[in-house]
């Protein structure tokens, strides 16, 4: 014998299905097209040394032998040093970011690069700029008073 259910009670549960259906759907698609992933370096740093020593001490940009690049960032109040950083098209980049004081976003804006940089850690993520330009670095975690002013620069320029 069938269950009897309402006829408003089953549109309902199909309505509640169909949306589950929907979010999941879009997590996927957000994921696959804009290769958006979680977070899954896990890297220890003593934030106390960040300016004494160290690639953060006065970062820049270093190509690998394979020509990749590693970009070791300080994300500081109010600032992200360096605070130009050029890069080569169609290669990919790593960005090391560390905080020697609080706890600061790192945020390429127009790409999938978006994390947070926590004192005591150093955080990592990898892209490749398809096109030359300027790309605008925004901090996205509330920092303190200036927290509006702090940002940066990606210049990516034509490959060699
Ligand atoms: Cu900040």
């Amino acid at each position: 014998m069938a269950m009897h259910v309402d006829r408003y009670e089953r549109y309902w549960m199909w309505a509640a299905t169909a949306m589950l259906v929907l979010f999941l759907a879009a997590i996927v698609i957000t994921a696959v097209a804009g290769s958006a992933h979680p977070p899954s370096h896990v890297e220890t740093i003593d934030p106390d040394r960040v300016t004494v020593e160290g690639e953060f001490t006065a970062p820049q940009p270093v190509t690998r032998p394979d020509g990749s690049v590693v970009v070791p960032i300080r994300a500081e109040m109010y600032v992200f040093r360096p605070e130009v950083i050029r890069v080569p098209a169609g290669t990919p980049v790593t960005f090391r970011v560390t905080s020697p004081d609080v706890l600061h976003g790192f945020q390429i804006v127009g790409t999938n690069v978006n994390i947070t940089v926590a004192p005591g850690y150093v955080s990592e993520v990898t892209t490749t700029f398809r096109r030359p330009g300027d790309y605008l670095i925004v901090c996205n975690e509330y920092c303190g008073l200036a927290h509006h002013l702090m940002q940066g620069k990606v210049v990516v320029e034509e490959p060699r």
